[in-house]
């Protein structure tokens, strides 16, 4: 008999609108990590942490145990939730403001120490919830509210490379670049996403997947060309790829 596939909702996503903005690719990250944790048979005993940013609402969309954090802490949140509960499989999910500016410190101690938590990074080169300022992330020339000609290294600084600086450090398990641009790119997003929470189940360390990711609002870009620019333009500074592999 032949086999009938259907595209079903993950048990994991609550069967509700987002309110993201159009193009906006949190939703779609949102679906992946759903259907990872489906899956991996772990909704009963994950937990995630949300942050500051338009994913602030993250806890109204994936069907787990959720908590909020204050300005860049989830990382903080999630070790404290982690240590005390170290049967739970935890995730945090936080934008680049949130993650590289806001709770740099945060990030790179939990990964220094090797919490055993999965961190989910949406870079999209931009403050978005307030309003399109400059963040770490955002490249060289690129126009932003509060870097009107563009970002200056003079002034500014570099975009911060997050995955490749977390890889220098010794205790993180798991490090990886994706985006979910295209559909070809999305099986490789769920592939590394999947793989970081294997490596928490599996006890061996923090693992993190940073996602490309658009912010066409304030970029002032329709949809699909938001999604050129990102791999015309962030691709090549922000190579695609595996930073750093589970130890055999
Ligand atoms: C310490 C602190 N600084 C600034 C803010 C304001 N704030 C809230 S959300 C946000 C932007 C977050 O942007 P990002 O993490 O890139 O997420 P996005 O909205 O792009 O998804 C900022 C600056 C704040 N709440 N706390
Ligand atoms: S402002 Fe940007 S990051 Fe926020 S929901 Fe809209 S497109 Fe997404």
């Amino acid at each position: 008999m032949a086999e009938t596939r259907i595209f079903e909702r993950p048990r994991a996503l609550y069967d509700v609108a987002t309110h993201y903005c159009p193009g906006c690719m949190h939703g779609t990250v949102h679906r992946i990590i759903a259907e990872v944790i489906d899956e991996l048979g772990i909704q009963e005993r994950t937990f995630g942490v949300a942050p500051v940013g338009c994913s602030v609402f993250v806890y109204n969309y994936i069907d787990t145990d959720m908590c909020e954090a204050a300005h860049g802490r989830a990382p903080a949140v999630a070790t404290g939730i982690k240590r005390v509960r170290p049967d739970m499989i935890g995730f945090t999910y936080q934008g680049d403001g949130d993650l590289a500016s806001i709770g740099t410190a945060e990030i790179i101690h939990a990964a220094n120490r090797g919490e055993r938590i999965s961190v989910i990074f949406i870079n999209n080169a931009i403050y978005g919830m307030t309003g399109g300022q400059m963040a770490p992330t955002t490249l060289l020339d690129q126009k932003t509210t509060t870097s009107p000609r563009g970002r200056d290294p003079k002034a500014h600084g570099y975009p911060m490379r997050m995955c490749e600086m977390l890889a220098t450090l010794a205790a993180p398990g798991y490090i990886a670049r994706v985006t979910v641009a295209e559909p070809k790119y999305i099986t490789k997003a769920k592939q590394a996403i999947k793989k970081a929470f294997q490596v928490q189940i599996d006890d061996r360390g923090f693992s993190m997947v940073e996602v490309l990711s658009t912010c066409p609002t304030n970029w002032g870009m329709r949809p699909v060309d938001a999604k050129k620019w990102l791999i015309e333009n962030m691709i090549p500074y922000y190579p695609l790829g595996e930073f750093k592999q589970p130890e055999e």
